[in-house]
C-alpha cells in the first residue's frame, strides 16, 4: 500500500484505535458527544430527529472500525470476491437493523431512555433508502445482508440516485407521485472524494496499426462524466464482518461549472453542462417489470458499469497477478440485464487497453460473469435501440457485433443447416430500428444463467431461452430459489413473535440457522406458547390497526380477518381480481338478512403499492379500490364485516408494521407470470397463512410447509396458453358472478364509470389477456373456505405454527451459498479469530 504508515510507528496507532462502546454508559457518552459536537446540538434543542442522529452516528462509528477491518482483512486473505451489480438496492432503514446485527439494541434502548427518549420513536425518524422499485431491489438487500452476516468477502455495486422512488400520497382516490429527496442526513454514506473514475459517452472509434504493425483500437473525444464513489458499510448479523455496497453518483469532469464559459458571461451553458453530468444518478427509474429504452437510463446503466469494472480491474491490478488468473478472483453477477454493458466493458478493457487477444479475453470475460433472469414478461426484456447504442458508446456496439459474429459462427458450426436458428438466437434483433437483445448479450457473457424459483427456471428453460438451452446444453440454466433475511423479516420486523421462538428452541441460532425453526413443531400442542402466538398476532394487528387509523381515519376491528395484498400495482399481480373479490363480498352481504349477517366472519382487505407513474391501467385499479372503500366503509349495512384500505406510499419500514398483522395475504398473479414473489415468504415466516396460484415461489412454499396450509386456487401455467386462445376463438362468456361485480361498476356506483370500464373491457373484450374471469370462481369459492377456516382459531393457529416451523428453506442465506457453491465458486473467509479477539476486549 503506498501511502501506508512506516512499521516502527504503528504501535501508536493501535493503542489509540478507538474500539466503540459496549456499555450503556458508553453508549450514552457517544450519543451526548455526537449531538453536542458533531451536530452543535445541545439538551435544550434535542428534537427526536436530533436523538436519532445521535444514535445513528455512534452505531455508525462502531461499524466503521469493523468495516475498516473487514477490508483490511479480504485484502490480506486475498482470495476470490464476488461484486453483484445491481441497479436498484432497496436497503429500506438502516439504524434499526445496525443495532440488532451489531447486537446492541437494548443498550442504546436504555441508554436513549436515560436521556428522554423512545427508541421506536427514534427509529422511526429515518428515511428509507428506497433506491428500488419492488422484489428485484429488495432481494439485493437482503443478498447484502446474507454475504455479510456468511462472511463472504462480497461488494455491491449500484447507483447512488439523488432521488429514490417516488413518495405516493392518494389524493380523491388517485395516486399522486412525490419526489423522494432522501439524502438531506444520511449518515450511513462515506463519500470517496478520492475514488473516482472517469466515464467516456459518445466521440468515436480511430482504428489505425502502430509503428511495430499493431492494430491499435481507440474511441475518442466525447464526453466525460466523473464517477465519485460513495460507500455504505453492510453489517453482518452477528459476526465481525461488515462488507461494502459501493455507489457510484455521477458529476461534471472538472468537478465545477467552466469557468471560461463562465467568465466570458454564458452562465446558463456552463452550468448546463454540469447539470447534464449530475443527471445521470439523478433518479431511479420508476418502473417495475418495464423497460423503456431511455436514452438516459442507458447512460445510467453504461456510467455505473463502466466505473464497477474499472473500479474491479483496478483493485486486481493491485495482486499483480496474471490475467488468466482474474476469474479466480473475480466473480461478478449480474442481477437481471441491467448491468450487461458490464461484459461489453469488461472484453474492451482486456482488449482495446490491456491488448489481450480477443480469445483470451472472452474466455475471461465468460468465466468472470453469470447472469440472474427475474421475468419472463415480454415487456420487460431489454433491448436496446442500435443507433442509440452507436451514438452514445460506438466502441461497444462494435464489440457487441464481434461477439455476435463468433457467437453465430459457433452456432452455425453446430447446427448447419438450421438458418432459422441464427435468426432467432442472434444477439441483433432485425427490427426498425435494428435493437440488441440484452438478455441473450448476458446469456452469451456468461458461464451460468439462473432463474428465481423452480417452476421460472423451467418456464425459461422451455419458453424465451429454449434455442440456447439447445446451443449451450441444459447445465449453464440452473435454478437458485429465491430467499429472504431472517434478521430484517423476522428478528427485527416481529421482535416478540422472534423472542418467543427463541424462548422455546433456546438461543436465537435461528436466526443463522433457519432450518432449526422446524424444533417449533412438536409445540404445535402447546396450550400455553399456541396462547402466546396468538397474542402476538395479535398486538400487531392491534398496532396496524392504529397505523390505519391515523393515516386513513378508518376505524378497524383487530379482530377480523386482515387480508393483505401489498406489492407494486401491476395487471399480471391481479389486484383487480381481488378488489372484484371485494365487490363480490360486498353484493353477498347486501344480500343478507341482519340475521344471518351475524354470522359472517369479518373481514378487513388491505392494499399497498405503487403504480408506475406511467402506467394507466395501474393507477386505475387504485382508483377504484379506493372509491369502493369509500362506498363500503361508510355502507351501515356493512359495519365491522368488510373493510377496504388502501395504504398509502408502500416501502419497506411499512412492510415490516404489515407484514407481522397479516392473518391472509394474496400472491395471486396469474400462473406463469410471477419470476417468485419474495413477500410471500415473508408473510409465512411471520405466522399468516397465504392464498395463491400455482406461480412462483408459492409452489415450492406448498410443498415445503404442506398442501393442507396453503390456500390455492386458479388454473395452472400450462393451461394459460389454450385458455388465451379460447377467449378469442372458443364459446367463451365472462363468470356470472364476475359480470355481476361488472354491473354495479358500471351502475356509477363507485364513480367515474369512464376509466373502471377500461379495467372491465380488458376481460369482456380485449381477451383476458390475463385470465381474471377464468380464476374468478375459484377465487371466491377458497375465499370462503378461508372464511369458514378462520372461525376455528384453534386450527388456525396451528396451521400457522407448522406453517412457520417449515420454513426453513427459504432463508437468503441458504440462497447465497447456492450461488456461491455452484455459480462463484468462493468460500466464506475465516472469522473465527477475529471473533476471539473481541471476545477478550
Ligand atoms: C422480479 C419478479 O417480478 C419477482 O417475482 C421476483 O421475486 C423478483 C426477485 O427475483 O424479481 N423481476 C422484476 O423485474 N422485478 C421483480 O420484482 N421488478
Amino acid at each position: 500500500v503506498e501511502s501506508s504508515i512506516p512499521e516502527h510507528m504503528r504501535e501508536a496507532w493501535r493503542k489509540y484505535s478507538p474500539s466503540g462502546f459496549t456499555t450503556k454508559d458508553q453508549f450514552e457518552t457517544e450519543i451526548v458527544r455526537h449531538i453536542e459536537t458533531t451536530l452543535a446540538r445541545s439538551l435544550f434543542n434535542c428534537d427526536e430527529l436530533a436523538a436519532y442522529s445521535g444514535t445513528a452516528l455512534a452505531f455508525r462509528d462502531r461499524l466503521i472500525m469493523d468495516w475498516n477491518k473487514t477490508q483490511q482483512r479480504q485484502t490480506f486473505a486475498d482470495q476470490k470476491r464476488i461484486y453483484y451489480l445491481s441497479l436498484e438496492f432497496l436497503m429500506g432503514r438502516a439504524l434499526d437493523n445496525a443495532m440488532l446485527n451489531v447486537g446492541l439494541k437494548n443498550v442504546a434502548k436504555e441508554g436513549l431512555a436515560d436521556l428522554g427518549f423512545r427508541i421506536e420513536d427514534v427509529i422511526n425518524q429515518e428515511h428509507d433508502a428506497a433506491l428500488g422499485n419492488g422484489g428485484l431491489g429488495r432481494l439485493a438487500a437482503c443478498f447484502l445482508d446474507s454475504m455479510a452476516s456468511l462472511n463472504y468477502p462480497a461488494w455491491g455495486y449500484g447507483l447512488r440516485y439523488r432521488y429514490g422512488i417516488f413518495k405516493q400520497e392518494i389524493e380523491n382516490g388517485y395516486q399522486v407521485e412525490i419526489p423522494d429527496y432522501w439524502l438531506d442526513f444520511n449518515p450511513w454514506e462515506f463519500a470517496r472524494h478520492d475514488v473516482t473514475v472517469d466515464v467516456q459517452f459518445y466521440g468515436w472509434v480511430n482504428k489505425y496499426t502502430d509503428d511495430e504493425g499493431k492494430q491499435i483500437v481507440s474511441w475518442q473525444d466525447g464526453e466525460i462524466v466523473t464517477a465519485v464513489a460513495y460507500d455504505v458499510p453492510v453489517p453482518g448479523y452477528g459476526t465481525p464482518t461488515v462488507n461494502n455496497l459501493r455507489l457510484w453518483s455521477s458529476k461534471a469532469s472538472s468537478g465545477e461549472f467552466d469557468f471560461s464559459k463562465f467568465n466570458s458571461g454564458e452562465y446558463e451553458s456552463a452550468v448546463a453542462d454540469q447539470q447534464r453530468a449530475e443527471t445521470i444518478s439523478a433518479v431511479l427509474y420508476p418502473n417495475d417489470n418495464l423497460e423503456r429504452g431511455k436514452e438516459l437510463r442507458l447512460k445510467q446503466q453504461y456510467f455505473w458499469c463502466a466505473a464497477s469494472l474499472f473500479d474491479i480491474v483496478r483493485r486486481f491490478k493491485k495482486t499483480n497477478r496474471k490475467w488468466s488468473e482474474f476469474p479466480d478472483q473475480v466473480a461478478i453477477q449480474l442481477n437481471d440485464t441491467h448491468p450487461t454493458l458490464a461484459v461489453v466493458e469488461l472484453q474492451r478493457i482486456l482488449v482495446d487497453k490491456e491488448g489481450l487477444e480477443w480469445q483470451t479475453a472472452w474466455d475471461i470475460v465468460t468465466k468472470t460473469f453469470s447472469y440472474t433472469n427475474h421475468t419472463v414478461l415480454p415487456e420487460a426484456l431489454e433491448k436496446w435501440s442500435v443507433p442509440l447504442i452507436q451514438n452514445l458508446l460506438p466502441r461497444h456496439l462494435q464489440i457487441i457485433y464481434e461477439i455476435n459474429l463468433s457467437f453465430l459462427q459457433t452456432v452455425e458450426r453446430r447446427f448447419p443447416k438450421d438458418r432459422e436458428l441464427l435468426g432467432r438466437v442472434s444477439l441483433i434483433e432485425e427490427s426498425q430500428p435494428k435493437t440488441v437483445r440484452m438478455a441473450y448479450l448476458a446469456i452469451v457473457g456468461s458461464h451460468k444463467v439462473n432463474g428465481v424459483a423452480e417452476l421460472h427456471s423451467d418456464l425459461i428453460k422451455t419458453t424465451i431461452f429454449k434455442d440456447f438451452v439447445r446451443i449451450y446444453g441444459p447445465d449453464k440454466f440452473i435454478n437458485v430459489t429465491n430467499g429472504i433475511t431472517p434478521r430484517r423479516w423476522l428478528h427485527q420486523a416481529n421482535p416478540r413473535l422472534s423472542e418467543l421462538i427463541a424462548s422455546k428452541l433456546g438461543s436465537y441460532e435461528f436466526l443463522k440457522d433457519l432450518t432449526l425453526l422446524n424444533k417449533l413443531e412438536p409445540f404445535v400442542d402447546d396450550k400455553e406458547f399456541k396462547k402466546e402466538w396468538a397474542e402476538i398476532k395479535y398486538a400487531n394487528k392491534v398496532r396496524l390497526a392504529q397505523h390505519i387509523l391515523k393515516t386513513t381515519g378508518v376505524s378497524v376491528n383487530p379482530k377480523a380477518l386482515f387480508d393483505v395484498q401489498v406489492k407494486r400495482i401491476h395487471e399480471y399481480k391481479r389486484q383487480q381480481l381481488n378488489v372484484f373479490g371485494v365487490i363480490h363480498r360486498y353484493l353477498a352481504i347486501k344480500s343478507l338478512s341482519s340475521e344471518e349477517r351475524k354470522k359472517l366472519a369479518p373481514r378487513v382487505t388491505i392494499f399497498g403499492g405503487k403504480a408506475a407513474p406511467g402506467y394507466w391501467m395501474a393507477k386505475t385499479i387504485i382508483h377504484l379500490i379506493n372509491k369502493v372503500g369509500e362506498v363500503i366503509n361508510n355502507d351501515p349495512d356493512v359495519g365491522d364485516l368488510l373493510k377496504v384500505i388502501f395504504l398509502e406510499d408502500y416501502n419497506v419500514s411499512k412492510a415490516e408494521i404489515i407484514i407481522p398483522a397479516s392473518d391472509i395475504s394474496e400472491h395471486i398473479s396469474t400462473a406463469g407470470t410471477e419470476a417468485s414473489g419474495t413477500s410471500n415468504m415473508k408473510f409465512v415466516l411471520n405466522g399468516g397463512l397465504i392464498i395463491g396460484t400455482l406461480d412462483g415461489a408459492n409452489i415450492e412454499i406448498t410443498r415445503e410447509i404442506g398442501e393442507q396450509n396453503v390456500f390455492l386456487f386458479g388454473n395452472l401455467s400450462e393451461d394459460v396458453e389454450d385458455l388465451r386462445h379460447n377467449h378469442f376463438y372458443g364459446d367463451y362468456q365472462v363468470d356470472p358472478e364476475l359480470q355481476k361485480v361488472f354491473d354495479l361498476i358500471k351502475s356509477g356506483k363507485f364513480g367515474d364509470e369512464g376509466s373502471f370500464g377500461a379495467l372491465i373491457g380488458a376481460i369482456t373484450e380485449h381477451g383476458d389477456y390475463y385470465l381474471v374471469s377464468d380464476d374468478f370462481n375459484s377465487y371466491t369459492k377458497t375465499q370462503d373456505l378461508i372464511d369458514e377456516t378462520f372461525k376455528n382459531q384453534d386450527e388456525w393457529v396451528t396451521k400457522c405454527i407448522t406453517s412457520v416451523a417449515r420454513m426453513g428453506f427459504f432463508t437468503s442465506d441458504r440462497c447465497i451459498n447456492e450461488y456461491a457453491d455452484t455459480i462463484w465458486n468462493i468460500e466464506p473467509l475465516d472469522v473465527a479469530e477475529e471473533k476471539q479477539v473481541r471476545a477478550r476486549t
